[in-house]
């Protein structure tokens, strides 16, 4: 791999991992961000090598872990961050939060609707299509997401009507807290997808080579040939579900398992192959510059105005109290649940 990209590629890596760990840091006890947080800390190197593929009009529509995708497709991280702080400086003037942020600037979507990007990037590869633009759609969920029938109506009506949508799963093994094992006979889901005949592709082991020659190829050939393509990835999310608090205290998941992956960070490989400490410095500082510079414009600027309007103290806090009040308490037992063998597929 040529230097210049294997940097482009660590550098958005680095980027993504060090503004979570940020985000984590910051969040507690300052409590200040307005909303939660799904991180994707272990889940980096897909969206790191499609950032260095993609051109100024191809669109991404994301599933709520998006954060790497936002930022490896040239988001401005110090509007995401204000985003988070709920400030009209946000990406979405500090309504959307993390969940919901988008950009229409870098065509950038992403929602909390499992599975909501699969049938938005076929809508928007066909308007490529019909403005004759030279461009491509990419649309990203979850594993827990492909157990929605929109994701199968979307597949299949991206390669009848040769609409070039990159597809692409990110196959964590876990829905929330249940392990794929659990939720399907299928743990591999680009397996359901080949009956539609599209062109599936398997990445395992978070194989930077593999992924880079295959994202390479896939793109240049689907701007051509206006064809969608299946793309699942296995990864693993480091973090809880949703956080920046972990989970891993509800020992839904092995410690094993947890282990194999962490020794298998990307990251380590990457430091590996750029093999200079100096270099490795130098992008790391200028990284934790761009962070701290993030945190300070969020901080500082307005909060949107629309916050305002919610008197935590007094009606919206009305609203929640009679909601708990009224709820059904399902039993939490954890004794219930039993964890996967540890052995990943
Ligand atoms: C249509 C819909 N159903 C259910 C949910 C609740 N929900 C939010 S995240 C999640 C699990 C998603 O798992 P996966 O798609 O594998 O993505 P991951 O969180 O592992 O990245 C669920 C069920 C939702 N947001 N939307």
């Amino acid at each position: 791999m040529q230097k210049s990209k294997l940097l482009k590629i660590y550098k958005n890596f680095l980027k993504i991992r060090l503004c979570q760990e940020k985000i984590i840091d910051k969040y507690h006890p300052e409590d200040k961000m307005k909303c939660p947080m799904h991180l994707c800390i272990g889940q980096e190197l897909m969206p790191s090598v499609l950032g260095y593929y993609l051109k100024k009009n191809d669109s991404i529509f994301s599933h709520h872990r998006s954060h790497g995708y936002f930022l490896a497709n040239k988001g401005s991280m110090k509007e995401m961050i204000s985003e988070f702080y709920g400030k009209e400086t946000g990406t979405n003037g500090g309504l959307a939060g993390s969940q919901e942020l988008s950009c229409t600037k870098t065509n950038f979507y992403s929602g909390t609707i499992l599975s909501g990007a699969f049938a938005m990037a076929v809508g928007d590869a066909f308007a490529k299509i019909s403005k004759k633009q030279n461009n491509i759609s990419v649309a990203v969920i979850g594993d827990g997401g492909m157990e929605e029938g929109i994701t199968f109506e979307a597949i299949n009506l991206a390669h009848l009507m040769k609409l070039p949508v990159l597809f692409v799963c990110e196959n964590n093994m876990y829905s929330t807290h249940t392990n794929i094992k659990e939720r399907s006979r299928t743990s591999l889901v680009s397996d359901r997808v080949k009956g539609f005949r599209i062109k599936t592709i398997l990445v395992k082991n978070q194989n930077l080579y593999k992924l880079d020659h295959i994202l390479n190829k896939t793109i240049n050939n689907m701007r051509k040939n206006k064809e969608p393509v299946f793309l699942e990835i296995l990864t693993y999310r480091f973090n809880g579900h949703v956080g920046p608090e972990g989970d891993d205290h509800f020992n839904y998941r092995p410690k094993k398992e947890i282990n194999y992956w962490k020794h298998r960070d990307p990251l380590v490989k990457l430091e590996k192959l750029i093999n200079s400490q100096k270099i490795i410095k130098e992008i790391k500082n200028d990284i934790i510059k761009e962070i701290t510079s993030s945190f300070n414009f969020a901080e500082k600027s307005k909060l949107a105005k629309k916050w305002e309007q919610f008197n935590f103290n007094n009606g919206y806090s009305k609203a929640v109290k009679s909601f708990y009040k009224k709820r059904i308490f399902f039993s939490s037992k954890q004794e219930d649940h039993k964890p996967s063998s540890g052995k990943p597929y």
